[in-house]
């Protein structure tokens, strides 16, 4: 039986509003008891005598008070998870609830829960509901106020959102302190925390010269791990002043670092709680992209303070407005502190890797939900990366300055209320004077658009005439669609490889080398006039759009644009075209039984862009990366698992072959300073052990000399494991006394072991199952913390030969882990069924494996909602 279904239509605002919960959490051995005071009034914009209804699951309810008088059991209903009181007053009055809850049964990690000896909270989205009785709901904003008592030996620390007020010592080795929020908030945002923590402080003057404290807490002995935090959240705080003119409305800023945690971070006010592996870094054991991780966690935490906690959504169908939004606000913070076209690179590859196949699978939605059963199952891709590229739409359309008078609009009209996405689009319209209307329907179709140009040149009338064309498919529920409003950035480069001046029919002179046209309609022709020769039209600039594009763009056209657009962008992803053409060609071939001999013109452009590494390394290692087996399977109707697995490999060890000596070369270089993360100094190690890697595949004393000597002599985390990796690659022999070293070093250190797990969770070896299924009983491994569960099953899940292995193994052994782990932790487990669901993709063979084990899932009698809801929508249709 399935859950119920919830919609977005359905929405009525709350019949009671909150004005001030006064909380209590009384800390003891086994159980917390909550005691919450809510003061509740009628909301004058709710229908009149409605009863009042609160959320609550797994609450041992010890009593219920109106106005302090307690009730008898007859005088209200538990309803499964509703508390309801038929006719309760009409003027204000206070609710009293106690309660207790046993966060060390808390397997689920949402609500109160243990991790290690710590405790903490998960509210959102709907966690608060498992601490007390209460209209858990993000529109229903009160003020805070928190009481802890525990014991002071274990619990020596008590936190809680907004200020501390108060803190008594107590009888019998106990304690207290009581916190007071002054700014009303949604109850996803409350947090709490207690444990023996240390402390990492610093400070940050606002622009108005206001100190706030920056507390991180950390597990003793990890104080080293925090600076890069620390200055992170600092160079956040002054980008958003100057950026966008949001300074911190608080004295401190706390953030808690915990090991066990279902997703990244947390954005309670005040109170970030922290997966640990977004806080603490050291060079010994974090890699270059660890620490860019957390530089950009922690930023987009910190500016959820605006986008998110004071201005707050109404509903949850509304969470691209705060999530999309902070996406494009950390996405814009990192690439000004490091490399812009760097940064929109590795932006578009993560959307193009992880967001597409959900447009393309039977968990398609638009960026706003129409529906749901669970919503932890729409924190997505969709919602969160698409949803950014809607935000930068927008931006491209009205452009910067009208950008952030929008922003200043959306907070003067919005702050301390709870509202839609069609609001945020209201003030960016009024602001601007730019009709936004068709660009609405980004927020309700779901799927990419396919965009089809064709083009054509007028030597006499010197035009050059761009014709572009949008389709979307069906998704599910949603039949057909209606045109976007698709901003189209173009070039045109001329002979030289020089942008042309552009002049569009109708326009009295040139402007700009770089245009956005606007496609609204299904079709659409451009004509651009003074083109006297034919020129290479550059498309979709900066990537202007959450598209994909169908060009007739030949192999030297391609390569041309590689070596020339003077978009840094559509460099990298013409090169991407051209090796996603060659190599597709290749899987073609191998399906014939043809031999795949390496494509000479791609292999020259990529060789060129090798020989020119060195002057922009960060960028050529994206530029070198061959595009990955799941984003080359997107492009093909049937994906050819084996086919794409072999022609990749194959590909990577004939250009290694073919410039076996300029790699050595390049891994001869000397080494960077290992404490110098500048895009360049990253470039440097990242073009090192791409090298290293490429090296590996050909074979060879060589190649393991440097492997094993890199592996034994690296300073930093980003070395050892590239090493570690290539020495993988040389075969599973070679590799495992470096595992084992490895892991003896570092099995102190569970962010490390994390990394180890994961490797051995893709490698390419034909036992890598077993292996994996050894790992379970390893003692570094645990089911309950998330983090391991991602590295090594939701690792294997990306293994792609053998997660796809033709005899089905890899499925039953992800619908075995998907239902012990969901009797745990539905979050988790409802991430990792998710491998299975894109079941119509692939052969007829798989197709039936998959779908076997979804159906055995669909069986299950005790599925929760999470996984029901994915398995529901997968056998769909
Ligand atoms: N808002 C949280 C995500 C909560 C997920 C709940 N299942 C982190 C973030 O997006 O910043
Ligand atoms: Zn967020």
């Amino acid at each position: 039986m399935s859950a119920p279904t919830i919609h977005r239509a359905d929405y009525t605002p709350p019949a009671f509003l909150v004005d001030a919960v006064a909380l209590d959490l009384d800390i003891r051995d086994g159980a917390v008891t909550v005691t919450a005071n809510l003061s509740l009034r009628r909301n004058p914009a709710a229908a009149a005598g409605q009863p009042l209804s609160l959320d609550g699951v797994d609450l041992h309810t010890r009593s219920v008070a109106v106005d302090g008088v307690t009730l008898g059991t007859d005088a209200y209903r538990i309803d499964g998870e509703k508390l309801i009181l038929a006719t309760p007053p009409d003027a204000p009055f206070s609710l009293t609830t106690q309660v207790v809850i046993d966060p060390d049964a808390n397997t689920a990690l949402q609500g109160l829960y243990r991790s290690g000896g710590l405790l903490c909270t998960q509210c959102e989205a709907e966690g608060f509901r498992r601490i007390t009785w209460y209209p858990d709901r993000p529109d229903v904003m009160a003020r805070f106020h928190v009481g802890i008592t525990a014991d002071r030996g274990r619990y020596p620390i008590l936190l809680s959102n907004g200020n501390l007020v108060e803190s008594e010592d107590l009888p019998e080795g106990r304690h207290r302190t009581l916190w007071i929020d002054p700014i009303p908030k949604p109850s996803y945002l409350f947090a709490a925390v207690a444990g023996d923590l240390a402390l990492v402080d610093g400070v940050f003057t606002t622009r108005s010269k206001r100190d706030v404290a920056l507390r991180f807490w950390v597990e003793h002995g990890n104080e080293d791990q925090v600076p890069h935090a620390l200055t992170s959240l600092q160079k956040a705080m002054a980008w958003d002043e100057q950026v966008f003119g949001l300074e911190y409305d608080l004295d401190v800023y706390n953030v808690v670092a915990v090991s066990h945690f279902n997703m990244g971070a947390m954005e309670n006010k005040s109170l970030n709680v922290f997966n640990s592996k977004y806080v603490l870094a050291k060079r010994e054991t974090a890699t270059d992209d660890d620490f860019l991780g957390i530089e950009s966690v922690i930023a987009h935490e910190y500016f959820h303070n605006w986008t998110g906690n004071r201005v707050t959504c109404r509903d949850w169908f509304q969470l691209t407005l705060k999530e999309g939004l902070t996406v494009f606000r950390d996405q814009q913070f990192s690439a000004d502190m490091n490399s812009r076209a760097l940064n929109r690179v590795k932006d578009v590859a993560g959307l193009r890797a992880g967001q597409f196949p959900e447009d393309s699978g039977p968990m398609a939605h638009p960026i706003r939900p129409d529906s749901y059963q669970e919503i932890n199952n729409f924190y997505t891709a969709t919602v969160y990366q698409k949803g950014a590229e809607v935000i930068r739409m927008i931006h491209t359309l009205i452009g910067a300055d009208a950008f952030r008078k929008g922003m200043d609009l959306y907070f003067q009209r919005h702050d301390g209320q709870a509202v839609t996405c069609e609001d945020f689009v209201a003030a960016m319209e009024d602001a601007s004077g730019v009709d936004l209307t068709q660009l609405r329907r980004w927020y309700a179709q779901a799927g990419t658009p396919k965009v089809t140009a064709d083009w054509s040149h007028d030597p006499q009338a010197a035009t050059f005439t761009l014709t572009l064309e949008q389709s979307t498919a069906p998704t599910p529920g949603q039949e057909s669609k209606q045109p976007f409003h698709i901003p189209v950035a173009v070039g045109l480069l001329g002979a030289d490889g020089g942008d042309l001046p552009l002049r569009l029919s109708g326009e009295n002179a040139a402007s700009g080398t770089s245009r956005v046209l606007s496609l609204t309609e299904t079709r659409q022709s451009f004509i651009f006039e003074d083109v006297a020769v034919a020129p290479v039209v550059s498309l979709f600039r900066g990537f202007s759009a959450p598209v994909t594009v169908a060009a007739p763009y030949s192999d030297a056209d391609l390569a041309f644009l590689m070596g020339h657009d003077g978009d840094a962008v559509s460099r990298w992803d013409a090169g991407q075209k051209l090796a996603a053409k060659v190599l597709l060609q290749g899987v073609a071939q191998r399906a014939e039984e043809r031999a795949v001999p390496l494509n000479d013109d791609f292999a020259a452009a990529w060789g060129r862009v090798l020989a020119d590494a060195p002057r922009d390394p960060a960028f050529a290692v994206e530029a070198l990366v061959l595009p990955s087996e799941s984003v080359l399977g997107e492009m093909m109707a049937i994906i050819d698992v084996e086919g794409l697995h072999a022609v990749r490999k194959a590909t990577r060890k004939a250009l290694a072959t073919r410039y076996r000596a300029e790699l050595a070369a390049l891994h001869d270089r000397a080494p960077q300073d290992d404490l110098d993360l500048s895009p360049s100094a990253i470039g440097e190690r990242g073009l090192r052990n791409l090298a290293l890697g490429l090296l590996a595949e050909v074979g060879g004393d060589d190649a393991l000399a440097r492997a094993e000597s890199q592996f034994h002599n690296a300073t930093c985390m980003t070395n050892q494991l590239a090493a570690l990796d290539a020495l993988m690659r040389l075969g599973a022999e070679t590799a495992a006394p470096a595992l084992e070293a490895f892991y003896q070093q570092w099995r102190d250190e569970p962010l490390v072991v994390n990394k180890w797990l994961g490797l051995q969770a893709l490698a390419d070896w034909p036992d890598v199952l077993e292996r994996v299924q050894a790992l379970l009983k390893h003692p570094a491994y645990d089911a309950g913390e998330p983090n391991k569960v991602y590295a090594l099953i939701r690792g294997f899940t990306a293994n792609q030969p053998w997660f796809h292995q033709a005899s089905g193994a890899g499925y039953a052994f992800i619908a075995d882990q998907t239902l012990a782990i969901d009797a745990k932790n539905p979050q988790v487990a409802s991430r990792l069924v998710r491998s299975l669901i894109r079941w119509r993709r692939f052969d007829a063979g798989r197709q039936a494996l998959m779908r076997a084990q979804l159906e055995r899932l669909a069986g299950s009698a005790s599925l929760s909602r999470d996984v029901g809801e994915i398995v529901g929508k997968a056998l769909e249709g």
